[in-house]
């Protein structure tokens, strides 16, 4: 473990603990110059660590004994994703806390404030929060992502955080969510919605205005032309839709709000099979951009990509 002079990067697996290391800085080689302090010539040492699974990770150096800064670098392409000197006034101990995908590889570097060293301890642990808004309020500039949170105290479960409103879109377990479209449009939406975390899926249906309860309809995609449906709903992207397969209403691959069936759609236009009005509903052609489509009852959903 232990190297003097030139640092070789240890390996820790994808381990969590308090500590998962321990050494001394003082004989290593000044390998890094992190940018969140000022002229740091000290000495490092760093590890490689990949993401368990996808979500928050704090890593700190608690229990160090001198004035400590913490990098931490994509180790596949050396950018920064974080970078702490002091979390703490009194210790000067260092902290970051960061959203990763499972399986990103990390580099962790220990380095130390202007020329400092000494022994230090490396910490890294996940949190879990009791909700998205309480991710947003610990971490103000949280990223939308999936996150870990607790809601019942009891069980860890994953969820898919809208950081604008503070909110669960998605969760793993059912649940009726509210969001707002980041179309031209801005409308409150509600769905129910449910997370497959091994596949980053979320399943969406019952699908509409929060206000009005009906299909929403008027999304204007005019400030967003490459927006595509899911990403208008707050999503990463579009997984896999049900498309505007039945219609009633001339020229708008309508919907009927008596049959149940819910859809979403920023130009609903090009329904040229079929097209007109039907007594009853009849197969349409798919609109012109990808739409949702589900009934009430979840039967029919669509999925949205949540990584
Ligand atoms: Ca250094
Ligand atoms: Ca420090």
């Amino acid at each position: 473990m232990a190297e003097v002079g030139q640092a070789l990067t240890d390996e820790l697996g994808s381990v969590l603990g308090s500590p998962v290391a321990t050494n001394n800085t003082c004989a290593a080689l000044n390998e890094h110059t992190p940018a969140c302090t000022t002229q740091t010539t000290a000495p490092d040492r760093s590890y490689y660590w990949t993401a368990p699974s996808t979500g928050m990770f704090t890593f700190t150096t608690t229990g160090s004994a001198f004035d400590t800064v913490l990098l931490l670098l994509d180790a596949a392409t050396n950018a920064s994703l974080g970078c702490n000197d002091d979390a703490s006034s009194t210790t000067f101990q260092s902290s970051l806390t960061v959203n990763l995908t499972a399986g990103t590889r990390v580099k962790i570097v220990v380095d130390g404030y202007s020329t400092r060293c000494g022994d230090y301890a490396l910490n890294i642990s996940a949190p879990t929060f009791a909700s998205c808004a309480a991710v947003k309020a610990a971490i103000p500039n949280a990223p939308d992502g999936e996150y870990v949170i607790n809601p019942t105290g009891t069980r860890s479960i994953a969820a898919y955080c809208d950081m604008r409103l503070g909110v669960e879109l998605c969760t793993e377990d059912v649940g009726v969510h509210r969001g707002r479209t980041r179309d031209g449009s801005n409308l409150d939406y509600v769905m129910t919605s449910l997370l497959a975390r091994t596949t980053g899926l979320c399943s969406v249906w019952a699908l509409r205005g929060a206000s009005d309860n009906r299909p929403i309809s008027t999304l204007d995609a005019a400030g967003n032309p490459s927006m595509g449906t899911c990403q208008a709903l707050g999503f990463v992207s579009d997984g896999t839709l049900v498309y505007c397969d039945f219609g009633s209403e001339r020229g708008t691959c309508g919907y009927n709000v008596s049959s149940g069936y819910y859809r979403y759609g920023n130009g609903c236009t090009g329904c040229t099979m079929n097209d007109g009005f039907y007594t009853s509903y009849k197969l349409q052609g798919p609109m012109r951009i990808s739409s949702v489509i589900s009934s009430m009852d979840g039967s029919t959903r669509s999925r949205c990509r949540t990584r």
